[in-house]
């Protein structure tokens, strides 16, 4: 490995100055190079979209296995068992993925479509009849809690874990840092709970959890498997979706004339998502570990070595994007890398653009106008760029 050429930046990637405007990190990591050295923590990043991409796409030489945050599952335990998805390879991560992805893909979520669509109606109508509102729990956080749990076929007590346990989770894939400390004393309870929740007897006869069963009944997992799968099901499929909403909102919020373009033509609330969660990363960062030694762009990365991708830098690289800081319904946003890339793209992002879908034509169709009306508040998350607050005022149709 050539160091001396290798650029180090000392920045805190999980302070909280860069959780709450990254901006100015990114630019500087894509600057710096192909391949920078964060000094804190001992690892490489890469913040440019093409490294990020190939090292999402090169799952041989970049292996999940050792897990996807800074600790490194060869040397040290993990907080609880890794995920057969996320924190596997292939071979063992394949047949997990098989059935995660026809348990959620397209053709399950068609039978849930009118009956969400529905459930979009309902609350928007709820939520504005008044003017103004905290779009963040009136809209992005209470719009999946109202479907994706009962599509689970989750019991109905102790749903209001699932936040908490998400927001524990997404802060472990960071370094030991204060906002892991500060959820740890629930960490337990919230974990014991979410696996409880798992077992089949505690699933609904006909929700995702059940079909999950239902598979390992067919043998395409094992019975031991099927917990850990629906636990994926809960550990991925809640904070990640109110935070993709919430940019999305965020976005509209700030942009009155794409705003009028969606209205206009509702066909594209998918896109608008997309580009959302290009514009806003939702998921900011993920790690992989060298699985012998590989070179990205000129630096060896050792065998064991983390590396840090900036899915967020990349989703706002100039070298592939064209303005790429604009939110603009316009572009084609496929490619980006906000869901990933590569055999791990995230296996839920048909229920998250259903659930944007959803959501977004029931208000085009009611509210004319939407505006910041408060100062939104960032909520600070070692892997998630989230909102703690997002007032708005709505005008009607
Ligand atoms: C899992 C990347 C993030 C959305 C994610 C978190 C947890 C799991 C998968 C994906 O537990 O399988």
């Amino acid at each position: 490995m050539n160091t001396q050429a290798l650029p180090s930046i000392d920045t805190d990637p999980f302070g909280h100055e860069a959780l709450e405007d990254p901006a100015e990190l990114h630019a500087a990591l894509r600057d710096a190079g192909p391949v920078a050295y964060l000094s804190r923590y001992d690892v490489f990043a890469l913040a440019r979209y093409e490294e990020v991409h190939a090292a999402l796409t090169g799952w041989q030489d970049f292996q999940s296995a050792a897990g996807v945050g800074l600790s490194n599952f060869r040397h040290e335990k993990p907080w609880r068992p890794p995920s057969l998805l996320l924190e596997a390879d292939p071979p063992r991560h394949d047949a997990p993925r098989a059935v995660l992805s026809k348990v959620v893909g397209p053709r399950a979520l068609r039978r849930l479509r009118e009956s969400w669509l529905a459930a979009a109606e309902e609350l928007v109508d709820r939520v504005v009849a008044e003017p103004e509102f905290d779009a963040l729990p009136r809209l992005a956080e209470a719009f999946p809690l109202r479907i994706f749990p009962d599509a689970v076929g989750l019991g109905p007590d102790g749903r209001e874990n699932l936040l908490p346990y998400g927001e524990f989770l997404f802060n472990s894939f960071g370094p030991p840092n204060d906002l892991v400390e500060k959820g740890r004393p629930d960490a337990g309870r919230l974990a014991a709970w979410v696996n409880e929740q798992c077992a089949r007897d505690r699933l609904a006869p006909d929700g995702f959890g059940a079909q999950i069963w239902a598979a390992a009944d067919r043998g395409d997992i094992t019975h031991e498997q099927a917990p850990l799968v629906v636990r994926s099901l809960l550990s991925a499929g809640v904070d990640t979706t109110v935070h993709g909403l919430g940019a999305v909102l965020y976005a509209f919020a700030t942009h009155p004339d794409q705003w009028e373009r969606l209205r206009a033509e509702p066909g594209l609330a998918r896109v608008a998502f997309d580009e959302a969660v290009r514009w806003q990363s939702p998921v900011q960062t993920f790690f992989r570990t060298a699985l012998g030694d590989h070179e990205i762009g000129g630096t060896t990365i050792p065998d064991g070595r983390k590396i840090l991708m900036f899915l967020g830098a990349a989703n706002r690289d100039p070298r592939r994007w064209d303005d790429p800081d604009a939110f603009d319904l316009s572009r084609d946003p496929s490619g980006h890398v906000g869901f990933g890339m590569g055999l791990h793209q995230c296996v839920g992002q048909h229920v998250a653009r259903l659930e944007a879908e959803a959501l977004l034509t029931a208000l085009a169709r009611r509210v004319e106008r939407i505006e910041i009306a408060g100062t939104p508040r960032r909520h600070h998350n070692n892997t998630l760029r989230a909102w703690e607050s997002l007032p708005v005022r709505v005008a009607l149709a």
